[in-house]
Formats: structure tokens, C-alpha cells, sequence
């Protein structure tokens, strides 16, 4: 009899299996067949999240997977290898990102949180922002960082997993927000990530790491992998992301991924005011006056910077393809 295909979730991908959820079960299938066959458009066509057609044999192991279904979402960031660029899929199909960073060690990075925030934005993925280790916030770090992304309409929850200085409330809340959602904790290594699951979700036996010390051998996360969280949802674990620069963005659709610009650009004096020295523009005047934080403005220049050399770039590059079609020159 010939199997019948079934709905599947894609857990984990390991360099030939893939772990994938069928009706509450997981199944280890092989990374082969038709759908693998086809792989000239992406190197690989299947990301954590993906919802597929399985058929399912009788042993672990025997399967295949037929299909996968469109995306409503990919998280997506840029990665560059062998100075080619890349678009790399962290998940398809989240509906929460949290984003994680800590107001002790390692110290908070604003571009790499907006650049998550922006590239959650462009997918329309939900955020929230999860400040950690407020036991060891001396400068009042927290408060400020909470401040500035309230503002911009961001849930911030301010967390301790350390023992005897728990935040009990924000890390309900936490554990609020995962329930029934399938989402991801974004952040540097080492900001917590590990520890809030393990705090939140009851019963995971997570790996959690240290900066300064290993326990049992390892310290940090070792694989990306979809957790099913006990009552409904998955949550992703990333081993942590150094940047998080946007996949192909352009310089006039940046504007938009950040809220409180995206407000306030109607009321800049030129139409195309990519509010950067630009007279007569709302943006800057929010920025003068406070209204918008220097740290978010100086995230979106940074981006915009990026973009407008990977247009240059761009042009160049079609300009030249005639005689250099096939060759890959160095990039700066
Ligand atoms: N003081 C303090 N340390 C924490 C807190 N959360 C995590 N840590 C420590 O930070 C280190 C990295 O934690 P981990 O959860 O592995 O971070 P991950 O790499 O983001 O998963 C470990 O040594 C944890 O014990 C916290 O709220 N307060
Ligand atoms: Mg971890
Ligand atoms: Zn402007």
C-alpha cells in the first residue's frame, strides 16, 4: 500500500537527516530525493520551521519528505562566504521573535538588536525584547534600554535567572508569550538565552554555558533546533549570532523597518529624505529633541550605510558583467 503523505514541522537539520514533527511525533528522514535534487536555486531548500509533506515509513529513518510548503515568513539575515553573499534562513514560518541581549557581559549592542528588530519587521514577525542578567545592572542599563524600545512599541521584559535574584513576573511573562507560538530566542552568545528556556520551559534539559566556566564539557548551544514546548509551541535555541545584517534591503525600504522613522517621515521636507544631513527633516528634528533615541538613529545610518554600498555595488557590478561575466572580484 502506498504511504499517505502527512503535514510535518522541520525541527533540526543535520548535515544528511533532518528531524521533522508528524502528528506530535519526531522522525529522522533522510536529506535526499526529488526535493533535494533541484538544488540550483538554493543551496538548501529547507530551513528550521518549514512545514512539509512527509511520507513516514513503518522504522525510524524511512521516509522522505515530498514537499515543502510557501513560507509565510523567513527570518533572514546576511551572511558572506567566500565573499559571496548569501541570503541565510534562520527559521520559516515564526511567529514570535525574541529578541535577547544583556545589560551585563556581553555588552548590549544596539545594531545587532535593530538589526533583528528590522529584519523581524520586514517579515511583519511579532518582537519582543528580553533585557537579562538585571542582577548585575549597575548603571541603570535596563531602565534605559526599556525606555527606548517601549517607545518604538516593543513588549520588553526585564529578566534575572540568576539564583535568589529571579524576576519571577517578567519570566511568567516570558513564558506567557511563548505559549502556543513557534518562536526563536535571537541573540549573542553567552546574553542568557539558554538559561531563560531553562527557567521558563518546565523539564527542558538544556545545555546551558558560562563565559567563564564550562560545565560537563560544553558551554554553549550546540545545534538550531525547534523545542515543542509542553502545552503547545516551539521555541528555537540559536547557539547566538554575532550581526544580523539584512539580506538585499534597499536604502529607501530601511526607512520603514524602523518604526518611530516610518512616523515621522511624512512630515520630512523632501520626498525622498533619507534623514541623514538632510534640511527640513522630522526625523532629525525627533532626534534633537529626544523623541527618538541617537543609539536607534545611529542603528538606522549604519544600515543605510550597508545598503547603499551593496546598491553601489550592484550597479557596478552589472555594469562591468560583460567582461566580467563569471568572475567574482574581491568586495571591500
Ligand atoms: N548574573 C546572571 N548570569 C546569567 C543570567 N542568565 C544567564 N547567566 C549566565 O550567563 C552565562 C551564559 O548563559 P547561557 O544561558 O548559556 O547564554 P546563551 O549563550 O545565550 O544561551 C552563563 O554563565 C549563565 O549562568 C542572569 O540573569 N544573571
Ligand atoms: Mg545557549
Ligand atoms: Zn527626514
Amino acid at each position: 500500500m502506498e504511504p499517505t503523505s502527512l503535514p510535518g514541522l522541520v525541527l533540526r537539520i543535520d548535515a544528511k537527516v533532518c528531524h521533522v514533527e508528524v502528528a506530535g511525533r519526531r522522525h529522522v528522514l533522510p536529506l535526499a530525493g526529488k526535493l533535494f535534487e533541484q538544488r540550483s536555486l538554493e543551496r538548501r531548500p529547507l530551513a528550521v520551521g518549514d512545514l512539509v509533506d512527509v511520507r513516514v515509513g513503518e522504522r525510524e529513518g524511512e521516509g522522505a519528505i515530498d514537499a515543502v510548503q510557501p513560507r509565510q515568513s523567513q527570518l533572514t539575515r546576511r551572511s558572506a562566504s567566500e565573499g559571496e553573499e548569501r541570503a541565510q534562513v534562520l527559521a520559516a514560518n515564526l511567529t514570535l521573535v525574541v529578541v535577547v541581549a544583556a545589560v551585563a557581559e556581553p555588552p548590549f549592542q544596539p545594531e545587532l538588536v535593530d538589526g533583528i528588530l528590522a529584519a523581524a519587521a520586514r517579515e511583519r514577525i511579532p518582537t519582543a525584547v528580553v533585557l537579562t542578567k538585571i542582577d548585575r545592572d549597575r548603571r541603570g542599563l535596563a531602565a534605559d534600554l526599556a525606555g527606548i524600545y517601549s517607545a518604538i512599541g516593543s513588549r520588553v521584559l526585564c529578566t534575572s535567572t540568576a539564583p535568589g535574584h529571579e524576576t519571577p513576573g517578567p519570566l511568567a511573562e516570558l513564558a506567557a508569550l511563548l505559549h502556543g507560538n513557534r518562536s526563536v530566542l535571537c541573540g549573542l552568545s553567552g546574553v542568557g538565552k539558554s538559561s531563560l528556556l531553562n527557567t521558563v520551559v518546565p523539564g527542558l534539559a538544556q545545555r546551558i554555558g558560562s563565559l567563564n566556566h564550562i560545565r560537563q564539557g560544553r558551554h554553549t548551544t550546540a545545534v538550531t533546533e525547534l523545542i515543542p514546548l509542553p502545552g503547545g509551541g516551539h521555541v528555537l535555541d540559536t547557539p547566538g549570532v554575532r550581526n544580523f545584517h539584512l539580506f538585499h534591503t534597499g536604502s529607501q525600504e530601511l526607512q520603514f523597518l524602523f518604526p518611530e522613522i516610518a512616523a515621522r517621515l511624512p512630515q520630512c521636507g523632501y520626498r525622498n529624505c533619507l534623514h541623514r544631513d538632510e534640511p527640513d527633516c522630522a526625523v532629525r528634528a525627533a532626534l534633537t529633541s529626544g523623541a527618538i533615541a541617537a543609539t536607534r538613529h545611529a542603528s538606522y545610518l549604519g544600515m543605510l550605510a550597508t545598503a547603499q554600498q551593496g546598491e553601489r555595488m550592484g550597479a557596478q557590478e552589472r555594469g562591468a558583467s560583460g567582461e566580467r561575466r563569471g568572475r567574482r572580484g574581491p568586495r571591500r
